[in-house]
C-alpha cells in the first residue's frame, strides 16, 4: 500500500499559506461568520445541582433579564442570535411585548421546551403516564407550547422526556412505548408547517431502571413514524461513557433525521460542563461529521444549541467561552484537508489518514477567529470585551438575589 511520502513529522499547520491559498481561507473566514448558535435562557439563571444552588451576583431572574444576558453574548461574538427558551420557566403573559422587547435587543426567540418533568401529576411520567388524564395534561402543555412558539415566531419544538421507571415491572414498557406513540402523533398533527419538533434522547436520569427515550435509535424511530418534521436531537452529554459521538452523528446524518444538538460536555453523566473543555477532540470529530456533510447537495439544516446551566463559573463569561469551543471547533473542521484524506482513506493509509484530521485538529484557529470576528466589527477577543465592558458589575449590582430564580435541571 502507498504511505504517504511528504509528510514530516512536525505536522502540517493548515493555516500555513502553502496549505491554504486565498480563495480556500476566505470561504473558511465566510463560513466561521455564518454559523450560528443558540443559547439557553437557562444558561443565564441561578442553577446547581440537587446538592446546591449558588447564587451568581446579578444572574438574571426573569425571562427579560435572561434574554438581555443572551444578546450582550450575541453582541460580543456576533453569532448568538436566538434564545431557546423552557415553559413554564420563562412563561410570560405578551408575547408579543417578548418578542418586541427581544427584537430590540437585536434577538429573538429560538427553540421552545416544554417542561414535562416538574409538575406533581408527572411522577410515572407525562407523555407515557398510564393514566390517560395525565397524559392528557403533558399533550396540552406541548400544544400550549406550539401556540408561544408560533406567537414569537419559532419554528421548532424541542422535546425532551424525563418519562422512565425506576424499578423492573413498576411499568409495562411496550405500553408505554404505545402511549407515546400516540401521545405524540397528537403533538405532531398539531405543528404548524414548517415547524419542526426536535425529539431528545438520554439514556438515564431522573429514572433509572428504564427511561422512555433512551437513545438515538428510539428517537430516530419516534421521529421516522411521525414524518419529516420530527428529526432527532443529539445532546452531547446524554450517551454512556464510551459511545462514538462522531459516528451517530454521521449515521444521522447520512439518514437525513438530525435535526439540531445540545452542546454541553461532560466527564461523568449529564454533567453540562462548557463544551468542548473536556473532550475537545470529540467535539471536533463531531464537527468534521458535520462539515463533511454540509457539501453534499442536500445539505440538512442542523440547529446548533448550547444546553448548559452552570453551576459555580460566571453564566454569561462560560457561555462566551462557550461559543468560542464551538467555533473553534467548528473552524478547525473546516481546516480539514478532504483531498488528501481521502487519499489517505482509499490508499489504506491509516495513520496518513488520522494525521489529516490531527492536522487540522492541532491547528491554531485563534488568528482566524479574531479575524472573523474584526471582519464582523467586533473585538477580537469577546472574554476580554466582556471583562472591560463592566456588564457583569453592573447586573450585580442592578439584580439583587433572588430566591429560586431561573433553575435549570437537574436538582435546581
Ligand atoms: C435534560 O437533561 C436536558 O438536556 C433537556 O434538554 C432539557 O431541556 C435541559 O436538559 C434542561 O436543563
Ligand atoms: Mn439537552
Ligand atoms: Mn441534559
Amino acid at each position: 500500500m502507498k504511505q504517504e511520502q511528504d509528510q514530516p513529522n512536525v505536522g502540517r499547520d493548515r493555516l500555513a499559506s502553502e496549505e491554504l491559498d486565498a480563495a480556500e481561507r476566505r470561504s473558511v473566514l465566510e463560513a466561521i461568520k455564518r454559523f450560528t448558535i443558540e443559547t439557553p435562557s437557562w444558561g443565564y439563571g441561578d442553577s446547581g445541582t440537587r446538592f446546591k444552588v449558588f447564587h451568581w451576583p446579578g444572574a438574571a431572574r426573569n425571562l427579560r433579564e435572561k434574554l438581555a444576558d443572551a444578546a450582550l453574548v450575541h453582541r460580543l461574538t456576533g453569532v448568538c442570535p436566538r434564545v431557546a427558551i423552557h415553559i413554564p420557566w420563562d412563561k410570560e403573559d405578551d408575547w408579543e411585548a417578548v418578542k418586541a422587547y427581544a427584537a430590540g435587543l437585536g434577538v429573538r426567540i429560538g427553540a421552545v421546551n416544554p417542561n414535562l418533568f416538574q409538575d406533581e401529576e408527572y411522577r410515572f411520567g407525562s407523555l407515557c403516564h398510564p393514566d390517560p388524564a395525565v397524559r392528557r395534561r403533558a399533550v396540552q402543555h406541548v400544544l400550549e407550547c406550539i401556540q408561544i412558539a408560533r406567537a414569537v415566531d419559532s419554528d421548532t419544538i424541542s422535546l425532551w422526556l424525563a418519562d422512565g421507571t425506576n424499578y423492573p415491572g413498576q411499568d409495562d414498557l411496550r405500553a408505554r412505548k404505545h402511549r407515546l406513540e400516540e401521545t405524540l402523533a397528537e403533538i405532531y398533527a398539531a405543528l404548524a408547517p414548517g415547524m419542526r419538533l426536535l425529539i431528545e434522547y438520554k439514556f438515564f436520569e431522573p429514572a433509572f431502571y428504564h427511561t422512555d427515550l433512551a437513545d438515538w435509535g428510539m428517537a430516530y424511530t419516534l421521529a421516522r413514524k411521525l414524518g419529516p418534521q420530527a428529526r432527532v436531537l443529539v445532546d452531547t452529554g446524554h450517551h454512556p461513557q464510551g459511545t462514538n459521538l462522531a459516528h451517530i452523528v454521521a449515521f444521522l446524518l447520512d439518514e437525513e433525521i438530525l435535526g439540531g444538538f445540545h452542546f454541553n460536555d461532560r466527564r461523568y453523566a449529564d454533567d453540562d460542563l462548557i463544551v468542548g473543555s473536556q473532550h475537545p477532540f470529540e467535539l471536533f470529530l463531531v464537527f468534521n461529521e458535520l462539515v463533511a456533510a454540509a457539501s453534499q447537495p442536500q445539505a440538512p439544516r442542523i440547529d446548533y444549541m448550547i444546553d448548559q446551566s452552570h453551576n459555580i463559573e460566571p453564566k454569561i463569561e462560560a457561555m462566551i467561552q462557550s461559543v468560542l469551543h464551538i467555533q473553534s471547533a467548528y473552524a478547525r473542521a473546516l481546516l480539514v484537508d478532504r483531498r488528501r484524506l481521502a487519499e489517505a482513506q482509499a490508499a489504506g493509509d491509516v495513520l496518513g489518514a488520522y494525521r489529516v484530521l490531527r492536522d487540522a485538529f492541532e491547528t491554531d484557529v485563534r488568528p482566524l477567529l479574531a479575524q472573523a470576528r474584526e471582519e464582523m466589527g467586533l473585538d477580537p477577543d469577546p472574554i476580554a470585551a466582556f471583562r472591560r465592558s463592566g456588564y457583569a458589575d453592573e447586573v450585580a449590582r442592578a439584580r439583587p438575589a433572588s430566591k429560586g430564580g431561573a433553575s435549570g435541571y437537574p436538582g435546581a
